[in-house]
């Protein structure tokens, strides 16, 4: 790790080791043809400060939603089909089977506003049986997957007024006005993805929602309940390599995206269940003593040293609704399946 006077936030030091770890040192004298990487803008700071800050911490850590570049959000695909990571699965059956009760916990003439809707796959399930929606909202901050998914949607639901609206969900949702004002707002979040917030932040998340909501708002959400945890660690740890192709992915993308020069075998993927938390934690772990630059900053790992790039919370009945009702909503119904491994919850903002 860099000792370096300053090193932690002084953005000029920073911009010219960044500036030398793209183009290489002497690069005046004998530019590259083609760059690595353009100059950062505005964003790409503070991915570089949010990174290096995790980098930092003990134990490192890195958010989760770095996982999620392209290639990353590929592989996150792959892992729905396999046959070790039952959730996608699960949810879907229970929303297949259980699809005409939600939309009656939902009423008629709603706005349904789904927070990371990436391909809206799951929602048609909902959108089948809620026949009179006021609008369909989803929101993604993958501006291309988002307009592809609501151009396929409105084309399959050629009466349904599909708004989609670009943002970072996590950072609260303006509602855009619809042609019909709607009875009330439902928020459909699926996916377990709740599960990859630790439990402050999933309860300002929910708080969140429920601002949006509005009072006799709607939340059908998905979530992932703690079960065997041979089962839980294989979910995580496929036979396929598929899962820890996803993480180690994470180190390919720091090296193109921020000039690091993570060594691919330097580190292997395990995911290990942290029952004291309730959660499976994903990690990569450092194979030797090494060294890594990461934006022009040195980051030293020793051997066997772990950096956490994702946490996926299990819950019970129970933990869930006390973490719910401790961001404003109000348990009203759940779905499960035969094996009771998923769960679907719809809640009442009051
Ligand atoms: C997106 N999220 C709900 C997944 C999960 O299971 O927590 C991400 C994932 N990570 C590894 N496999 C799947």
């Amino acid at each position: 790790m860099s000792k370096s006077p300053g090193a932690i936030f002084d953005g000029a030091q920073r911009r010219a080791r960044w500036a030398e770890a793209q183009d290489g040192p002497g690069n005046r004298r004998n530019p590259r043809p083609a760059p690595r990487l353009s100059r950062p803008d505005a964003a790409d700071w503070l991915l570089v400060e949010e990174v290096l800050a995790g980098l930092r911490s003990r134990p490192k850590r890195l958010s989760p939603a770095h996982l999620y570049d392209r290639r990353g959000s590929q592989l996150f695909e792959a892992i729905c089909d396999l046959p070790e990571y039952y959730l996608t699965r699960t949810e879907t059956a229970i929303l297949a089977r259980h699809a005409a009760q939600i939309a009656a916990c939902i009423g008629p003439q709603a706005l349904l506003l789904e927070p990371g809707s990436g391909s809206s796959r799951k929602t048609r399930l909902l959108l089948d049986a809620l026949a009179d929606l006021a609008a369909y909202v989803p929101v993604d901050i993958s501006r291309g997957h988002l307009l592809e998914a609501a151009g396929a949607l409105q084309a399959a639901y050629p009466h349904l007024e599909v708004l989609p609206v670009c943002a970072d969900f996590t950072q609260g949702i303006a509602l855009p006005p619809t042609r019909r004002p709607p009875a009330r707002v439902a928020v459909f979040f699926p996916g377990s993805t709740l599960g990859n917030f630790d439990s402050s932040q999933a309860v300002g998340l929910l708080e969140r929602m429920g601002r949006t909501a509005g009072a006799g708002g709607g939340l059908v959400v998905g979530i992932d309940l703690v079960k065997d945890p041979a089962v839980l660690e294989r979910a995580y740890n496929d036979a396929a390599g598929i899962t820890a192709a996803f993480n180690m992915n994470l180190l390919a993308r720091l090296n193109r995206e921020l000039a690091a020069d993570f060594a691919a075998g330097g580190f292997r993927h395990e995911a290990v269940w942290v029952p004291a938390q309730s959660r499976i934690e994903m990690h990569l772990v450092s194979l030797c003593a090494q060294v890594v630059h990461v934006a022009g900053e040195r980051v030293e790992f020793q051997a066997g040293e772990r950096l956490v790039t994702e946490h996926c919370h299990k819950y019970t009945d129970q933990s869930f609704a006390a973490q719910a009702r401790a961001a404003g909503w109000t348990p009203r119904q759940s779905w499960t399946d035969p094996r009771g491994y998923f769960s679907v919850q719809y809640l009442e903002k009051v």
